[in-house]
């Protein structure tokens, strides 16, 4: 539990942090010995631990979390397979909602890596829709050991309203959260620089979100070093 008593909700700390770091945005960037420091913790053993359908089957808290959200299709399990250079570590596919659980992967003896079923899947069942989004929703606002969620947002769209509904119950449930544009390739530098600016100024509006957003593309493998080494900041010492 990253060392914290269970009592300490773990954004109150990382607010500590950003605040001393938000100052100087450049001191949000990383240096080269945590890029390095995180090129080897995501070269570390990573394996599944467990599925969970239901919130009474979440795993009991051992290590922080890392929870990758958004909406359905944004690239959430693709991300976890690119930042640990495994293909099919996480399930991906092309249609919407193929991620339909709370799936843990241990990461080394340090991080979970914790790929969620995405919201605003309209081609589902209402019943089936209701219940991943309640489950993202019950995990969200209900971890003590999520240390930090990142919300993934397609480089193409933009935020979303079902982005903020997330971004408003995370702010109310003071969880510490990132925003991480996906999919960068398929724009043109010039439009994601754009979008990563757009998306930062709605972020600064929010009290939970974390003054920095991270431009990927998990098919070109761009903006991995820096995601990794923020995460490996977030790692109890190894
Ligand atoms: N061009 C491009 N496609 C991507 C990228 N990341 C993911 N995709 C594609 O987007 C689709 C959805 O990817 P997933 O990783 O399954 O998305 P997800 O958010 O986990 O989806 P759900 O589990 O259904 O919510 C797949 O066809 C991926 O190949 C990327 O960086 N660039
Ligand atoms: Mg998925």
């Amino acid at each position: 539990m990253n060392g914290a008593s269970p009592a300490a909700h773990p954004a109150a700390n990382d607010q500590t942090q950003d605040d001393a770091q938000g100052a100087h945005e450049e001191s949000l960037a990383s240096d080269s010995g945590e890029i390095e420091a995180g090129r080897r913790l995501f070269a570390g053993p990573c394996a599944f631990l467990i599925a969970a359908a239901e919130v009474t089957q979440l795993p009991p808290f051992s290590l922080p979390e890392i929870a990758f959200a958004g909406r359905s299709n944004v690239g959430k399990s693709s991300l976890i397979n690119a930042l640990t250079g495994r293909r099919t570590l996480a399930r991906t596919a092309a249609t919407p909602g193929r991620t339909q659980q709370v799936i843990f992967f241990q990461l080394a003896q340090r991080l979970m890596l914790v790929d969620l079923p995405g919201y605003g899947y309209a081609e589902a069942p209402k019943a089936v829709v209701k219940h991943w989004t309640g489950l993202v929703y019950d995990y969200l606002r209900g971890r003590p050991s999520l240390r930090r969620a990142l919300l993934l947002i397609d480089a193409r769209h933009g935020i979303k309203d079902n982005d903020r509904a997330v971004m408003r119950m995370l702010d109310q449930a003071a969880v510490s959260y990132q925003l991480v544009l996906t999919k960068a390739d398929k724009l043109s530098a010039g439009e994601a620089q754009a979008r990563q600016a757009a998306t930062l100024l709605e972020a600064a509006r929010h009290t939970a979100a974390h003054p920095q957003v991270l431009v990927t593309s998990a098919e070109r493998r761009t903006g991995l070093p820096d995601l990794r080494a923020a995460l490996e900041r977030l790692a109890p010492p190894a």
